[in-house]
């Protein structure tokens, strides 16, 4: 019987070399890239990392692949794009660049394990209908810890469990849309002015979190 694995695993040492990227690496449908743990940069064709828009990404991860176990170095440039549906574990933020990780086209994408600390403003940014999941994450030092494109309409579901969410200079999740919703669970956070900003209050929900 042959067995066929669900996925093909690409690993850091056969579709890039860890260390500074002047090329986005892109990790196509049905892959998953496994960066061991190694570390990941952008070079000057990537961007600085800087609060200019129009950098490009470290990664950018097509509709159905997984990326996990990456370290995302300084300068970070515009950190991971995803194009659909995505997979996220176990990303290491060692600093945010423009922002660290943007949803550019509509899927579910689901963020679990490690961390993100150091940004101007932006951690994640939602740029296209979604529904993001972060669980067993932790972020720091930065504007917002999820903001939904401004001035957009469009439908963003967000859940967060079992994350530490500290020092955001603004809130947790800025929306400017009225159909978008949070739902916000066994959490820690420390020092947020507004938690959830521009939110419905009839699409927030939360249990079990903990402000410290
Ligand atoms: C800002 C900017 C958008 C887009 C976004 C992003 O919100 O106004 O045009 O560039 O950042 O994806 O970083
Ligand atoms: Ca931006
Ligand atoms: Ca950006």
């Amino acid at each position: 019987m042959t067995i066929v694995p669900a996925t093909t695993t690409v690993s850091a040492a056969t579709s890039a070399t860890p260390g500074v990227q002047n090329t986005t690496i892109i990790v196509k449908s049905g892959e998953v890239f496994d960066g061991k743990g190694q570390r990941y940069i952008a070079g000057s064709a990537l961007g600085d990392g800087s609060q200019q828009e129009g950098q490009k990404p470290i990664f950018r991860i097509e509709n159905g692949g997984a990326i996990k176990n990456v370290v995302i170095g300084a300068p970070a440039a515009d950190g991971i794009h995803t194009y659909g549906n995505a997979t996220l574990q176990n990303i290491v933020w060692e600093d945010i660049g423009e922002d660290a990780l943007t949803i550019k086209q509509k899927g579910n994408v689901t963020l679990d394990g490690g961390s993100a600390t150091n940004g101007d403003d932006k951690m994640f940014q939602i740029n296209a209908e979604a529904t993001f999941t972060v669980k067993n994450f932790k972020g720091s030092n930065a504007g917002k810890f999820i903001r939904q494109l401004g001035g957009s309409t469009f439908k963003v579901n967000v859940i967060i469990d079992r994350c530490d969410i500290s020092n955001m200079k603004e809130s947790i999740f800025r929306t400017d849309s009225s159909t978008s919703t949070v739902k916000m669970t066994n959490t820690r956070y420390h020092n947020i002015p507004t938690k959830f900003r521009g939110v419905n209050s009839a699409n927030i929900s939360e249990s079990g979190n903990v402000q410290y």
